[in-house]
């Protein structure tokens, strides 16, 4: 089958970050993508080449794109497609593709009773086209998370000892070592001094942090700035770890795959829908109400612990968590399901 994925990047690198790992997934599947960007220039760090061929990257600029709808369309995060492109998705023969809005992540409860509707069109060129919207999420009655074939084997069989050995970031005897995936935060030096309670490497991930966190170094507290790093590698980061701190959606998913111990930055919105969205997934996971606490200070949501929690027993939480998805299916799999199409 053949797949149109549109992606329109906003700011930050989730929306590119999750429609390269969904055609990644496709292709892997013996799917071919087109996958359209109107900017893709962080795939030069996040996805080097050689790409997989049966990803064939278009651009999108402003405006429509010249090709016959493939047979599934699917417009990420609600990214509006060209109306000329869905005037050709009606008229196509032998008949329309099937049209598919991606939707953000979210654990809140509204996403079990959206995931799966339809919405016909009545009016405009996709006159007579049905969309249907794919909510990925936490539970069976959700489109699930992205986790291609394999992932979990993967994980069991990496060193991350060696891994971190290898590019000079391990910790010292006695150090642990934090990952650190983050937007602007003002709470980072209040981070820095709980993190330095104990012997502690952070490795910084590029970022409006990232200099800010170098400055921070001290007694305790060890940081090494990293380059941008392909989307496996960033993976691996995540598995080798004691702790990681992520942000917005695929890093959030990524960090949970890892079955490590993680605080999410969550997305801010203007008009604070993301407090709610965080709480939602805090009770979802059943967050230990100490992690709690640092999840909402590190959101600015709530004052500084003066230690950070022992990692041990949320390190047990986060790998229950992650056996509980992983009894699930993965998205990409519900999506060919929900769509009647086979790898
Ligand atoms: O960059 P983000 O903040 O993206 C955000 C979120 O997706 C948010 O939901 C969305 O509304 C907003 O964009 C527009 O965080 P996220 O989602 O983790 O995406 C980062 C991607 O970059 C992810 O795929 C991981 C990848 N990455 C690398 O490949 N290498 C790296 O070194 C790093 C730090 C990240």
């Amino acid at each position: 089958m053949l797949w149109d994925l549109f992606c329109r990047v906003i700011d930050n690198h989730g929306d590119l970050g999750v429609c390269w790992r969904l055609a990644r997934d496709l292709a892997e599947r013996g799917q071919q993508v087109r996958l359209w960007v109107d900017d893709a220039r962080a795939l030069a760090w996040m996805a080097p080449p050689p790409r997989p061929a049966a990803i064939e990257l278009c651009d999108w600029p402003a405006g429509d794109v010249d090709v016959t709808p493939g047979d599934i369309v699917i417009e990420a995060f609600g990214c509006e497609l060209p109306p000329a492109f869905v005037a050709r998705m009606a008229a196509r023969q032998p008949g329309p593709p099937r049209w598919i809005n991606l939707e953000y992540l979210s654990a809140e409860d509204y996403v079990e009773r959206s995931h799966g509707l339809a919405s016909p069109q009545f009016s405009g060129p996709g006159a007579g086209l049905t969309k249907h919207f794919f909510y990925p999420g936490f539970t069976e009655r959700t489109g699930g998370l992205l986790r291609e074939p394999g992932l979990a084997g993967q994980i069991a069989a990496f060193d991350g000892s060696a891994w971190l050995q290898q590019r000079s970031w391990a910790p010292a005897p006695g150090e642990r070592v934090v990952s650190l995936f983050a937007y602007a935060n003002p709470q980072l030096p209040a981070l820095a001094q709980a993190l330095a309670g104990q012997p502690t490497l952070l490795l910084a991930c590029p970022g409006p942090l990232q200099a800010q966190a170098l400055a921070l170094a001290g007694p305790g507290l060890r940081v090494l700035a990293l380059p941008y790093l392909a989307q496996p590698d960033y993976d691996r980061l995540l598995w080798a770890c004691n702790l990681n701190l992520v942000r917005g959606e695929d890093s959030f998913v990524r960090a949970q795959w890892a079955g490590k111990p993680f605080v999410w930055q969550i997305y801010p919105q203007h008009d604070d829908a993301h407090h709610a969205k965080l709480q939602a997934f805090m009770d979802r996971a059943e967050l230990p109400a100490d992690w709690r606490a640092v999840w909402r200070a590190w959101n600015g949501l709530a004052a500084w612990p003066t230690d950070l929690p022992p990692l041990a027993p949320v390190a047990a939480q986060a790998r229950n968590w992650r056996e509980q998805l992983l009894g699930q299916p993965d998205l990409l799999t519900q999506l060919q399901g929900f769509l009647g199409v086979s790898s």
